[in-house]
């Protein structure tokens, strides 16, 4: 079985310091978040830009500042940008983090109801649309699937060569309007992708350290982070990120599987560039 590869997903765009106090704004908070995760285990991490209000932004400069902060302070981590950015912005705010020429970025793959009045919108021709962004750029992408539906789309895209191989799958599990993180989500939607494809699984709120636990015994990946769960077990908030992707290596640890350094995600990954 490859190395475990833990992604680490800072902030998101939805979550707020009220909820959570941990949850980072500032460039100095998300340089310091990304440093505690790099050094608890993580090899990849999830960013969405803040304001330093909280307010969730794809402002390229604003971005630029973050990873450029991120980046002075874990120079060997694979920094994945959103592309999803919020609800309601639009295909050109989301796309513009892109500009800055990161080394991954997530590839959103279906429109879904995202709780109350929320659409997070994804049309046919917008994933079309930021697939070729990102090939013409060099960025890799990783697969964002929220439900089963998602999953068919890509692959549907993949057929038509709209979506390039490596196929790195990201099932992101338990959100209110998607699909559910139980075991047989995960083992449903692990069964109707390609052999050689690589999947990680981000489950949202309780979800998250099961379908973790799952993705650790069956070869898959593991995202975790405030952007997905705000606690570290039941009742109990996490204080940081690094908390949680610590709560990872531990079980993995138990596990007997061995963590992947960022070098040795890049190859599981097969980060060498998108390919028909
Ligand atoms: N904030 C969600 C609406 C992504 O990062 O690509 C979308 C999201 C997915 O978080
Ligand atoms: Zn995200």
């Amino acid at each position: 079985m490859d190395k475990l590869v833990i992604t680490c997903a800072l902030s998101g765009a939805e979550v707020s310091k009220q909820q959570n106090p941990a949850v980072p704004y500032t460039v100095m908070e998300m340089a310091t978040a990304a440093q505690e995760a790099v050094a608890a285990g993580a090899a990849v991490l999830h960013v969405h830009a803040r304001y330093d209000d909280g307010r969730p932004t794809q402002d390229r400069e604003r971005y630029r500042q973050i990873l450029d902060a991120i980046r002075e302070r874990c120079p060997e981590t694979i920094l994945q940008v959103s592309t999803g950015g919020a609800t309601g912005m639009s295909r050109e705010e989301r796309m513009q983090p892109l500009q800055l020429d990161p080394e991954m970025a997530t590839l959103d793959c279906g429109t879904l109801n995202f709780g109350g009045d929320e659409i997070f919108v994804n049309t046919e021709n917008d994933i079309i649309a930021f697939a070729a962004a990102m090939h013409d750029r060099g960025v890799q992408y990783e697969l964002e699937c929220f439900d089963k539906g998602h999953v068919d789309l890509a692959l549907r895209l993949h057929r038509k060569g709209l979506v390039q191989a490596p196929l790195r799958f990201s099932f992101v599990l338990g959100v209110n309007g998607g699909m559910s993180g139980e075991r047989r989500d995960v083992q449903f939607l692990r069964d109707s992708i390609p052999e050689d494809a690589s999947y990680s699984v981000a489950g949202v709120g309780r979800f998250e350290f099961p379908l973790a636990q799952y993705a650790i015994e069956n070869g898959g990946h593991v995202r975790v982070g405030l952007e997905d769960n705000l606690y570290l077990e039941r009742g109990v908030l996490a204080a940081s990120n690094a908390q949680l992707v610590d709560k990872v290596v531990q079980m993995a640890a138990r596990q007997g599987r061995a963590i992947a350094t960022p070098e040795e995600a890049r190859r599981i990954l097969r980060m060498g560039g998108h390919s028909q």
